[in-house]
């Protein structure tokens, strides 16, 4: 009995020591990032912007040193496969790490705040399966925000959700022909991994969050966070694989700030 008690004081212990952690790394890909607000001494609150008053924060997201080659994605075995990403000039290599010229891609830049009073858009982005390649390979919504998820494919997919937080949808649900939709709606702050159950390399990211200050990085790396609210903001970058970079930015209304860099090196890569 004492043992039990001593051993849970030693676990609240160490809770309370990482949270206290300022470069808190992430937990593995897929299960969360912050959350969202539910107690956690570094997340702060986040309102919309008042009308006229909203910055914009935007930079680069980079990668420094010589990026780490893509692996061929294992379509060789499958026909269809094959042919169509290579006819859709999705390139039939893995995009868990994509570096263009330097440039970071598939990185998600946010603010890392719990919002508040923020109204979803009534319309969102695609998730596609193009030549067996979620097309993009990384999306982000708002909470509430609709994410169609359609089948470019003359091929069968699984759609398989692996969200972790309570409230966010674990759907698993065939597409079994070109075509097919489904409409997904997030609750929860979260980084959703989504997998194909037909085809083992097929993977991509819903990045979910409970306000709008959020992008993903494209070829460029760049990103841009429009119409902040004044405050100090700790501004963060998250990567399925080299995990979270955050800076703390401090926001005057109207402001404009262009020069806002976060690099990943190799080793970074290494860390999930
Ligand atoms: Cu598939």
């Amino acid at each position: 009995m004492l043992k039990n008690w001593m051993l849970t004081c030693a676990a609240i212990a160490l809770a309370i020591s990482c949270s206290a952690c300022p470069n808190k790394t992430e937990e593995p890909a897929g299960d969360g990032g912050t959350d969202g607000g539910s107690g956690a001494a570094t997340t702060a609150a986040i309102t919309p912007a008042k009308d006229g008053e909203g910055a914009t924060l935007s930079g680069k997201v980079t990668f420094k040193g010589e990026a780490p080659d893509r692996r061929p994605l294992p379509v060789e075995g499958n026909t269809y496969c094959k042919e169509h990403a290579e006819k859709a000039g999705a390139a039939p290599r893995r995009e868990d790490i994509v570096v263009e010229g330097g440039n970071l891609v598939n990185a998600v830049v946010y603010i890392k705040a719990a919002g508040s009073g923020f109204t979803a858009p009534s319309t969102g982005p695609t998730l596609d399966q193009v030549g067996c390649v979620y097309t993009p390979h990384v999306v982000a919504v708002q909470t509430g925000q609709p994410l169609k998820i359609h089948n470019g494919d003359d091929t069968s997919h699984n759609v398989h959700s692996y969200a972790k937080k309570t409230g966010n949808p674990k759907f698993n649900d065939a597409q079994a022909t070109k075509g097919m939709e489904m409409t997904q709606t997030f609750k929860t702050h979260e980084f959703v991994q989504v997998k194909c159950d037909v085809h083992s390399w097929m993977e991509s990211y819903v990045a979910v969050f409970d306000h709008s200050f959020f992008a993903v990085t494209g070829k460029d790396g760049s990103f841009t966070l429009k119409n902040v609210p004044a405050g100090e903001w700790e501004v963060s970058v998250w990567h399925e694989k080299g995990g979270e970079k955050s800076q703390k930015i401090k926001v005057d209304a109207k402001a404009t700030k262009s020069d806002i860099a976060f690099e990943y090196t190799a080793d970074d890569m290494k860390k999930r």
